[in-house]
């Protein structure tokens, strides 16, 4: 049932300009007419909006705007990632089942993706609000083989690079806060939580979560974090279609890893640092203490490069940036 509605989706995607007849599909689906129109019936409750026509066949015009398997599988622009999808309406953590799934031998580039979270994980134990349907919270199994384990604290910032860049091609004016936030403004509209399980030196999986706040209005966030967490609708004044940004991340996220594996940290460095909140302004930092720190940059392995009030350069591995 579901593989021919995959291939259904498919079909009509791949015709997604023209039209695709009633036979036509019957033919290459080998289902009988009755069963297509039962389909067609199945993906307009989900959300799609398909035109009839007689004489000339279906047609897909729009898309749903809440997340699905299917809904994110059309039009995937990705080599390998996404391409295995497991999509659920509401889990603990995504997080959770990532690990299970790496566990278990999954590939890498597979997704764990949820409509909402029940116990959604920041890091050091700490909470991520995730309300159903209004953001993107979503897990990915990464196995790079060449990067060793004490550089994979970089993909945070791999990552952060191209959420700013989507962020940045719909007008969004985002800032990196090191290691992980996007901030619009003061507040905080995306957090990225990278967990590895290694051996060694070597790396068996790195489960990389993202959390990005799409569609809340401003009551929609816990009353903890109501005065610090903004949302892309609450910025831009409109609904974001899930999906498509779903696929953007996931597009713009490919680029970026590849050409982490195969160049290296040091691009990403200088579009991280050009993203970079509060470069070259004076902030307290929490470092073994609380500090006033002056932030100029990051260095060549992803440590925040930092003076103090004495002009001296500190490189920080684990810190809070703190107002
Ligand atoms: C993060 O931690 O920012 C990492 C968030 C990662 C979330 C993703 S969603 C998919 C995957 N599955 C998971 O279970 N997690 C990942 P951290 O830097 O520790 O920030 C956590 C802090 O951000 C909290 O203590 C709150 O103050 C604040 N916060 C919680 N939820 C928020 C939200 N939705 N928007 C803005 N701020 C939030």
């Amino acid at each position: 049932m579901e593989g021919t509605r995959h291939k259904l989706i498919d079909l009509l995607f791949q015709n997604q300009d023209s039209y695709i007849s009633g036979q036509e599909l019957s033919d290459q689906l080998n289902i009988s007419r009755s069963a297509i129109w039962k389909h067609m019936n199945e993906l307009k409750k989900a959300g799609y909006e398909i035109e009839a026509v007689t004489n000339r066949g279906y047609r897909i015009v729009n898309l749903p705007t809440v997340l699905s398997e299917d809904a994110i599988r059309w039009g995937l622009e990705t080599d390998w990632l996404g391409h295995h999808l497991h999509y659920y309406p509401s889990v603990t953590s995504t997080q959770n089942i990532a690990h299970d799934l790496a566990r278990d031998k999954a590939s890498h580039g597979t997704v764990v993706m949820a409509g909402e979270q029940t116990k959604g994980k920041g890091r050091m134990k700490r909470y991520w609000d995730s309300k159903q349907n209004a953001g993107l919270w979503f897990s990915t199994v990464l196995r790079p083989k060449s990067l060793e384990p004490k550089n994979a604290t970089q993909i945070t910032l791999v990552a952060a690079v191209a959420l700013a860049k989507v962020m940045s091609n719909y007008s969004i004016p985002v800032r990196i806060k090191w290691p992980n936030d996007l901030f619009i403004g003061e507040r905080k509209l995306s957090g990225i939580l990278t967990e590895m399980q290694a051996e060694q030196d070597q790396i068996d999986y790195i489960i990389l979560g993202i959390g990005i706040n799409v569609n809340h209005d401003k009551n929609d966030f816990d009353q903890s974090i109501v005065n610090q967490a903004t949302s892309l609708k609450i910025y831009a004044e409109e609904q974001i279609n899930l999906n498509d940004l779903f696929k953007s991340v996931a597009k713009e996220f490919e680029l970026q890893y590849e050409r982490f594996i195969e160049q290296g940290f040091k691009p990403i460095k200088s579009e991280w640092e050009s993203y970079a909140y509060k470069m070259g302004e004076w902030l307290k930092v929490r470092a073994q203490g609380e500090w006033n720190a002056k932030l100029v940059g990051i260095h060549e392995d992803g440590a925040l490069k930092v003076i103090d009030e004495n002009g001296q350069e500190h490189l920080l591995y684990s810190a809070e940036i703190l107002w």
